[in-house]
């Protein structure tokens, strides 16, 4: 009787793992998501459409098994050969998963850029969660009806579920549909990895993460950043440089700002993100370069990290 008992126990509890993309259009908020469900800041977040670049895994290991969510540039048209990468990089995240997750920001309307990354997740015929996120900014939530509807007649979700990233709302219930829904497996990465990003380019995205929040409009897009130097001095404290380039001397100027004090807002705020992930002090020097026509560049691009 308890051996029969103690098997059923142990197929109930067998683990699972595997890889899970987070996919939606950019500002869906699905860096938020990675960094929320990781419970580390590891991509860069911001209100500026385009923040990520390239795919970014966060891991996630529990006793039911252990999850690697895949982040991945917003979905858009593509302009520049920077922007054909990023919209391969996402190709190639689908092809690379076990399970799809499509997010989408349920407090907008319906829009083609809806219609275009659902016809990537309908051609990828992997099995998909829907997200609907930024529930907190919807005043009612039976305004998710019509949504879930219209979703529910396009394809065989896995499972809806509303979150907000943000809030953390239902993120534990989301972690653990996405767990349910990867196949039996033991874990792929050791308990402790949480990334799969260098401490180089995380320190990089911390940077570039500031830059974004920290100028107008048209910054964002032409901005790279690139750790040239990290060097840990000591076990309690690094020296570390990072430059970061633009297309033209007016966008050198807007980031240096007046009297160089928006480059040193940059510094401050990324230099407390960067202690706060090494867990020591850091000496960060700013520079900032002048690359033409950079995002067309292949040489650079691939310098840069962007392939
Ligand atoms: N109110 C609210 N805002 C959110 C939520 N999730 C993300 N945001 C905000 O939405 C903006 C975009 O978030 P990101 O996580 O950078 O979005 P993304 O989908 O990674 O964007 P790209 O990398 O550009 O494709 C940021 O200002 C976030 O703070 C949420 O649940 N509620
Ligand atoms: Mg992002």
């Amino acid at each position: 009787m308890e051996s029969s008992e103690n098997k059923v126990q142990s197929t109930k509890n067998k683990a699972h793992s595997g890889y899970v993309a987070l996919i939606g259009r950019p500002n869906a908020g699905k860096s938020t998501l990675l960094n929320r469900v990781v419970g580390q800041k590891i991509a860069a977040v911001s209100d500026k459409p385009q923040t990520t670049r390239f795919r970014i895994q966060g891991i996630i290991t529990k006793p039911e098994g252990q999850a690697v969510f895949v982040d991945t540039p917003g979905v858009h048209q593509p302009g520049y050969e920077l922007n054909r990468r990023m919209m391969t990089a996402v190709q190639d995240a689908l092809l690379g998963v076990d399970l799809v997750a499509l997010i989408r920001d349920a407090s907008v309307s319906t829009g083609n850029g809806d219609r275009f990354v659902l016809d990537l997740v309908k051609r990828s015929e992997k099995p998909a969660l829907l997200l609907l996120n930024k529930i907190d900014k919807l005043e009612e939530k039976s305004a998710l009806l019509p949504l879930i509807d219209w979703y529910r007649n396009e394809y065989d979700w896995r499972e809806i579920i509303p979150i907000s990233a943000l809030k953390d709302e239902m993120t534990d219930v989301l972690v653990a549909s996405v767990l349910r829904h990867l196949p039996e497996g033991e874990p792929i990465f050791s308990e402790d990895e949480l990334t799969d990003q260098s401490l180089r380019v995380l320190v990089s995205e911390i940077v570039r993460e500031k830059v974004l929040r920290q100028s107008g409009d048209e910054i964002p897009y032409v901005t790279a950043v690139v750790t040239e130097r990290f060097e840990e001095v000591r076990e309690d404290f690094a020296r570390i440089n990072c430059v970061i380039v633009v297309e033209r001397t007016s966008q050198k100027k807007i980031i240096i700002g007046k009297g160089a004090s928006r480059l040193k807002e940059i510094g401050i705020a990324a230099r407390r993100d960067i202690e706060a992930l090494l867990g020591h002090r850091v000496h960060l020097e700013l520079f900032v370069k002048v690359e033409e026509d950079w995002r067309n560049d292949a040489r650079l691009l691939d310098e840069y990290g962007l392939a």
